[in-house]
């Protein structure tokens, strides 16, 4: 079943004075339009009766979701009838919550036989199987067409943010393969099932869901048509939804915010590194050198932070090139099959971690992006 909807009053349609040409649907009238043009001569607003709906559907008996709907209509303007239809036409999403229910299978790693300290699991050669999801040289060469193809845009990104294309690359490379993989579950009745379904982060889900119909309202999006990944995330930056009012922005300047678009993405996510504090022409992370195979010595992580100078005189820990402008820096540590990288890292490596919460996430956008910039340098010669 679809569910038709346009979040715009089909109680009173007034007429004169009506700024928006918008044809205007109702969805018990099968298709017919019952629109209207701004041009009518029609004085009297007409008054279409309609009776308060009763949710039908999954959540025909829950209080959650009326308290939901009800609140949508009190503090952001919904229509009762619009919601109640919608909620009634969702459907379970079972497979986007088993993921975050954690039901997933996790496979064992593939050194698992390595004898491992008793406390603290080390997993051996887990940064080589994580980089190896994300970087490939399909994936570059596929982010060096991206960069001829949308320079402008980059270079604008770079100017207005200073964020440079590699790095915005490295994210839609990683996020959706640049726009190639959106994520198939559709996005209403995903948020839906994860908000009033028991589990931990139902809050957090209660929040995108009433972030997401706002989104829908504002931008007059159909909302049977958003696809997205299990926890919600849209478009080729994968943004969650309340995300979108505060970075997204209108970056090619055609009057909409589309996360769908590549310009507006690029602008997008551009923007979201500088409200989280990037530093324009500031080193990222560089390998650094220690004694040994595995590096324990210290706690890694993109927390902790240490001064360059102590690390050097107390652990003997320097970096390979010079990380300049950091006093002090993360140590990172990938762990490979045979041994451990280290690398120290800046103030603009956590940056990248505010758009996932990961060493490992931040450490693969960087180097996405260096490959591909090494290799789009390398055809522009
Ligand atoms: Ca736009």
């Amino acid at each position: 079943m679809k569910k038709k909807i346009i979040f715009i009053n089909i109680v009173i349609l007034i007429l004169v004075g009506c700024a928006s040409k918008k044809l205007i649907f109702d969805e018990n009238n099968k298709g017919e339009i019952l629109q209207i043009s701004k041009t009518t001569e029609t004085k009297k607003p007409i008054q279409l009766k309609q009776t308060k709906q009763k949710l039908k559907g999954i959540y025909k008996e829950d209080k959650e979701v009326k308290k939901f709907i009800k609140s949508m209509v009190k503090n952001h303007n919904f229509k009762y009838n619009d919601l109640i239809h919608i909620f009634s036409l969702v459907e379970f999403q079972q497979k986007a919550l088993d993921k975050i229910l954690g039901k997933k299978r996790v496979k064992k790693p593939l050194t698992a036989k390595i004898k491992k300290p008793k406390k603290k699991r080390i997993r051996y050669g887990s940064w080589d199987r994580y980089r190896k999801i994300f970087i490939s040289q399909k994936r570059v060469g596929m982010g060096v067409d991206y960069w001829l193809k949308h320079k402008d845009y980059l270079d604008k990104a770079y100017e207005v943010y200073g964020v440079p294309p590699e790095y915005i690359l490295g994210i839609l490379g990683v996020e959706t393969i640049f726009g190639n993989y959106l994520g198939d579950y559709p996005v209403f009745d995903t948020l839906s099932t994860l908000t009033f379904s028991p589990n931990r982060r139902s809050k957090f889900f209660r929040n995108e869901l009433e972030k997401f119909l706002i989104m829908v309202k504002d931008e007059k999006l159909d909302i049977d048509k958003i696809v997205g990944s299990y926890a919600g995330a849209i478009g080729l930056g994968q943004f969650m939804p309340s995300n979108y009012k505060i970075f997204a922005v209108d970056f090619n300047e055609d009057g909409v915010v589309d996360l769908w678009n590549p310009e507006d993405a690029i602008g997008s996510v551009a923007n979201y590194f500088k409200k989280h504090n990037w530093k324009k022409d500031k080193m990222v992370t560089v390998r650094a050198k220690y004694k040994g195979t595995r590096f324990r010595k210290l706690k890694t992580g993109y927390k902790k932070t240490y001064s360059q100078k102590w690390l050097k005189r107390r652990h003997k820990i320097t970096p390979r090139e010079k990380l300049k402008d950091s006093k002090r820096v993360r140590l990172i540590k990938l762990s490979k099959g045979n041994f451990d990288e280290l690398w120290m890292s800046s103030r603009n490596f956590y940056v990248i971690t505010r758009y996932n919460h990961s060493a490992y996430y931040a450490m693969v956008v960087h180097q996405l992006g260096q490959e591909i910039k090494d290799e789009y340098l390398r055809q522009k010669k």
